[in-house]
C-alpha cells in the first residue's frame, strides 16, 4: 500500500492499530520521557528548544540588530580588516557584482572593484601584511561551480592612491570553482595566500582529480607571486577551510571536505596532511573548551542540517548539536557569552529552491569543562538573514564579541551587537 499522510485518512483507520503495536509504541515513548527525565536534554546530548519560542525558532539572546546594507545580491563572503587605517577594524564584503568596504564606526560603504570577471566574485581575504595599518586585498571570482574546468578567477588588488578611485586588479594564476582563501602564516617568512577551490579540475559529482589547494606568496615589493605553492591535492569537495590560528606553532590548518575534516601544516619542504573526522563537512573552525583543551566543530555534510562538534578533536567524540539547518553555510566559534570558552554560532540560509524556509544563527555552548555536551542557549538572529557568511569580531571595541552576517535571498548585511552585559546596554557606549 502507498503512504498517506495520516491527516488523510478516514479517522477510522487512523486508529485501527492492532492493539499490541499501540502498547509497544506507548512502552517507548514512556522509556523515553523516563530518560529525559532522568538526564535532561543537555544529558541527551541535545539541546531544548523553548516550547513558547517554538513558533518563531528558540529563546532570543541579547543582541541588538542593525542593518548596514539591505541591497546586497548574494553577500557570498565577509571579511574583517582594517581598510582605511584608522585602527578600527572595518567589514569587506565579496557580493555577487561588486567588492566593498564598510567603514567602522559608521559604516559608509565604498565600492573597490566592479564585474571583475561575467561570472561573479565569491571571497576575500583581507589582512595587513606590511605594516602600515592598512589592509591588503585579495578576492575570488569567475563563480560556477558546475564548471570544473573554465570557471575561477583569483586577483590581488591594489589599492589607489586616490582613496576615491576603484582599485586596480592584478590577475593570479587559479584552478577552476576557487571558493575561499585566507592570508595565512606557514612560518616560512611572508604571508600567503592560501586558496581553495571547491573541486578537482574536470571533477563531477564531486569526483575524480583532487582539488589543488595552492598558496601565493607575499613579495617584498607589494605584489604577490604568481608562481603558487601547492599545499595539497588529495581532497574533494572542499567547501571551507579554517587558517591557521593567529600566532600558532605548528601553523595547522583544517579543510572540511567530502573525506572529512583533514589538518594539514606545513612539514619539510611540503604539506603534511591528517585525517581528523570522517563523516563529510562543508564548514569548520576550532573552538577551547573551559579545561583548555581544543574542538572542532562543523556543519556536516556540504550545505548541510547538522551542527556538530569533535571533543578534543577526536572523530569517536562525535557530538550532534542540532538536525533542523536548511543549508548551513555560516559557522563560527568565540566567547559571546563572557563564559572563559568558546561557544559556537551557526547560520543557515534556508532553501535555495522553491518556497522559502525559515532562517537563523544560533549559539551553542558547552554544559561540561571538556566540551563533551552542549545545549542550544538561544538565536543570535530568527528569520532576518538567510545567513551566506558570517563572522565575529568585537566591532564595537566594547570588550564582547558581536557578529556580522550576510545574507542571500534576505539580500542584507546585519550586525548583531552583542549586549549580554545590561550596563553597557544603558550607557550605548559610543562606538
Ligand atoms: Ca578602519
Ligand atoms: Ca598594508
Ligand atoms: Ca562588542
Amino acid at each position: 500500500m502507498r503512504h498517506r499522510r495520516l491527516s488523510a485518512l478516514p479517522r477510522s483507520y487512523r486508529f485501527s492499530l492492532p492493539r499490541s503495536t499501540l502498547r509497544r509504541r506507548l512502552r517507548s515513548l514512556r522509556a523515553a520521557r523516563a530518560l529525559l527525565a532522568a538526564v535532561g536534554f543537555a544529558g541527551l546530548g541535545i539541546a531544548p528548544v523553548d516550547a513558547a519560542a517554538a513558533a518563531t525558532g528558540v529563546s532570543p539572546l541579547p543582541f541588538r540588530r542593525e542593518v548596514i546594507d539591505a541591497s546586497i545580491r548574494i553577500g557570498y563572503g565577509l571579511a574583517i580588516a582594517d581598510v582605511d587605517g584608522d585602527g578600527r577594524e572595518d567589514l569587506l564584503l565579496a557580493d555577487a557584482r561588486e567588492i566593498a568596504w564598510y567603514r567602522s564606526p559608521d559604516w559608509q560603504k565604498t565600492v573597490i572593484a566592479r564585474d571583475l570577471t561575467t561570472k561573479d566574485h565569491v571571497c576575500i581575504a583581507a589582512r595587513d601584511l606590511d605594516g602600515d595599518g592598512r589592509a591588503e586585498i585579495a578576492v575570488g571570482a569567475g563563480w560556477n561551480p558546475g564548471d570544473t574546468v573554465g570557471s575561477g578567477a583569483i586577483f590581488f588588488l591594489e589599492r589607489p592612491t586616490d582613496a576615491a578611485q576603484p582599485w586596480t586588479p592584478r590577475a593570479l594564476p587559479h584552478e577552476p570553482t576557487t571558493h575561499r582563501m585566507h592570508w595565512i602564516d606557514d612560518g616560512r617568512g611572508a604571508p600567503l595566500l592560501a586558496v581553495l577551490p571547491l573541486h578537482g579540475r574536470g571533477n563531477r559529482d564531486g569526483a575524480g582529480a583532487g582539488v589543488k589547494f595552492l598558496g601565493y606568496r607575499w613579495l617584498a615589493n607589494g605584489s604577490v607571486a604568481t608562481a603558487a605553492e601547492e599545499i595539497d591535492a588529495t581532497l574533494h569537495l572542499t567547501h571551507n577551510f579554517e587558517p591557521p590560528s593567529p600566532g600558532s606553532a605548528d601553523h595547522e590548518l583544517l579543510v572540511a571536505a567530502k573525506e572529512g575534516v583533514h589538518a594539514l601544516r606545513p612539514s619539510g619542504g611540503g604539506w603534511a596532511r591528517r585525517q581528523v573526522t570522517s563523516h563529510p563537512a562543508g564548514e569548520v573552525r576550532r573552538g577551547r573548551a573551559s579545561d583548555g583543551s581544543g574542538f572542532i566543530a562543523t556543519i556536516e555534510p556540504m550545505h548541510g542540517h547538522q551542527v556538530v562538534v569533535y571533543p578534543q578533536g577526536q572523530d569517536a567524540e562525535r557530538v550532534v548539536l542540532d538536525e533542523s539547518l536548511v543549508q548551513g553555510h555560516g559557522l563560527a566559534t568565540g566567547d559571546l557569552l563572557g563564559r572563559g570558552h568558546d561557544q559556537i554560532i551557526a547560520g543557515w540560509r534556508g532553501n535555495m529552491v522553491g518556497p522559502p524556509t525559515p532562517v537563523g544563527i544560533r549559539l551553542y555552548a558547552a554544559t561540561t569543562a571538556s566540551a563533551t555536551r552542549w545545549e542550544l542557549v538561544g538565536a543570535i538572529d530568527d528569520n532576518t538573514v538567510a545567513c551566506e557568511d558570517l563572522r565575529v569580531a568585537d566591532l564595537d571595541r566594547d570588550g564582547d564579541l558581536d557578529v556580522v552576517a550576510a545574507g542571500r535571498a534576505s539580500r542584507n548585511v546585519v550586525i548583531f551587537w552583542n549586549e549580554r552585559v545590561p550596563a553597557r546596554r544603558a550607557s550605548a557606549t559610543p562606538r
